[in-house]
């Protein structure tokens, strides 16, 4: 099972200098809660970003086209089709997890999507790219709360690949 994970404000922002465009503690804390023993895919940009380490109890694959880079505790692999193979071939959960490049290399293969939607605009460089709308449909739609440290509307969304026979 293949399931893209990323946080957006509402112009589809995910990214800042390899980094995100807001403080949201809520989403990383989802964010871990919904990885947490599942697989992590991300882009070497977006792995370094996070400080190039990897985060605890959850197997992360690093995607570079670097034959050299080397990581610890990280697989490192150069190709979708790698990636690809080794998910089927898990019972856990592969979890896309960015950046953009990542994103659009590996939507046509997800089954399902979760996204945090930040009503907001921010600042960055970074952008999730173009959903086709029309192949994906709500399942499951949760504000997040708000207070001091969490100062956005938000909301959680998943969604499911339709089905086409
Ligand atoms: N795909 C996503 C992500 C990815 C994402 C991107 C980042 O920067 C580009 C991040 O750095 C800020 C992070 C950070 C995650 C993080 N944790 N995540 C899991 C910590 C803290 C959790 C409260 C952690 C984790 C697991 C164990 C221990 C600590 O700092 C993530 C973000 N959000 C969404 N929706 N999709």
């Amino acid at each position: 099972m293949l399931i893209a994970i990323w946080a957006q404000d509402n112009q589809a922002l995910i990214g800042k200098n390899n980094r995100l465009p807001w403080h949201l503690p809520n989403d990383l804390q989802f964010f871990k809660n919904t990885t947490t023993n599942h697989t992590l895919v991300m882009g070497r940009k977006t792995f370094e970003g996070m400080g190039g380490r990897p985060l605890p109890k959850r197997q992360t694959i690093v995607l570079t086209r670097d034959r050299n880079y080397q990581a610890e505790n990280v697989l490192v692999m150069h190709s979708v089709a790698e990636v690809l193979d080794y998910s089927e071939k898990q019972a856990q959960t592969t979890f896309i997890a960015g950046g953009s490049a990542i994103y659009k290399a590996f939507l046509p293969y997800c089954d399902k999507i979760y996204r945090t939607y930040i009503n907001e605009s921010f600042v960055g460089d970074a952008y999730f790219p173009t959903i086709d709308w029309r192949q994906w449909h709500l399942v499951d739609r949760l504000q997040g709360p708000q207070d001091e440290k969490n100062p956005y509307e938000y909301y959680y969304e998943k969604y499911n690949r339709n089905r086409v026979d």
